[in-house]
């Protein structure tokens, strides 16, 4: 069949919202888009899991242990999915994995910060993952099956990341006078960085109108980040906080929040390296991966013995 043609089934199936399949033709730039996308995004999940990890031995409860613990351990399990799913389209995992250790490839913003105190662990499941869901829940409808199918139970999970980081940071603010500061504190300290997670303004996004033209993103950086702000701004009155914005203000003609500018000079040096933690991040990767080195030649060896005895 001539290109055209395939270009033309692939085109009709992105029209009629039909998923498109490892199997299927697909554009080279199609491909290479959604393994960007995606191994970054699988990045970003176990580069994630770093910053609580940091406070799995210093949770102040045993409650608070188990849920965090389960929490880091779901980041784990959100980034093997997405390698598989990347694995679909002809990416090896250590083709992907090189790539995050040489800074080849990105992986998010805000995971270059620093986790201080208890009150982060709240702020992130609040923030960070409610900005993460904000912009996942679209991903579950997007045009490349594996990714959309490995979202919808990534989403779930999501949810309950959400839902106790709020848990939490509601009951430093009704605790004593320490426990409300360090929760505003920490409020202040994710809140700029969490708005920077949807990526760059839509005028300064380099893939964002191609990757709405496939469907693979459904939603623009600032559409997300404008439902993200009219979602925190509403949610934050429960916990009687402030958000670190002079200018948040409901806008009744636009029916959203208005809100400050972004410090996208910040924004832009963690993006390229240089945020406060890029290095230890990539670091304590590295080591995980040397450190996990033997697990894997033990399961290439036992995968040898086991297809060795089927064959026999
Ligand atoms: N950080 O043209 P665009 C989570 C890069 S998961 C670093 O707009 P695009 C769960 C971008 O890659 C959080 N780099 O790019 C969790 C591009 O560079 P490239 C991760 C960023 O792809 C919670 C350049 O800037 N979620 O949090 C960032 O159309 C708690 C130009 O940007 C996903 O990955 C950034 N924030 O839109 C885990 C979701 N933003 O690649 C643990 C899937 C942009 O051309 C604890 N990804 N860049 O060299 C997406 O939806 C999209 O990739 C965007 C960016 C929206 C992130």
């Amino acid at each position: 069949m001539p290109v055209q043609d395939f270009e033309k089934i692939f085109q009709e199936k992105i029209d009629n919202e039909i998923k498109i399949e490892p199997k299927d033709w697909m554009p080279e730039a199609y491909r290479k888009t959604n393994i960007r996308q995606i191994s970054q995004h699988a990045h970003s999940e176990i580069v994630g899991m770093l910053p609580e990890g940091n406070w799995i031995s210093r949770a102040p409860s045993l409650k608070r242990k188990a849920i965090l613990l389960a929490k880091v351990q779901d980041e784990g399990g959100h980034g093997l999915y997405l390698y598989s799913a990347a694995e679909t389209l002809g990416q090896s995992r250590e083709e992907m994995i090189n790539d995050l250790h040489s800074g080849k490839a990105k992986y998010s913003s805000i995971f270059n910060y620093p986790t201080l105190t208890w009150a982060d662990i709240g702020a992130i499941g609040w923030l960070v993952d409610g900005a993460a869901i904000m912009n996942q829940v679209m991903l579950t409808r997007t045009s490349y099956g594996p990714y959309a199918r490995a979202m919808v139970r990534i989403c779930k999970e999501e949810s309950f990341h959400q839902r106790q980081g709020f848990e939490s940071l509601l009951v430093l603010s009704r605790g004593t006078k320490e426990q409300k500061e360090m929760c505003q504190d920490a409020i202040n300290r994710w809140w700029w960085p969490a708005l920077m997670m949807f990526g760059p303004r839509d005028s300064e996004s380099t893939n964002s109108d191609q990757s709405m033209k496939w469907k693979i993103k459904r939603k623009t950086n600032d559409e997300l980040r404008q439902n993200f702000v009219d979602m925190i701004a509403e949610q934050i009155k429960t916990l009687g906080m402030k958000l670190p914005d002079d200018m948040l203000k409901w806008n009744e003609e636009r029916r959203h929040y208005d809100f400050g500018e972004i410090n996208w000079e910040e924004f832009w040096q963690v993006v390229k390296g240089n945020g406060p933690c890029n290095k230890q991040r990539l670091v304590a990767r590295k080591k995980a991966w040397d450190d996990g080195e033997w697990v894997r030649e033990a399961a290439a060896a036992h995968a040898v013995k086991r297809n060795k005895t089927k064959a026999a």
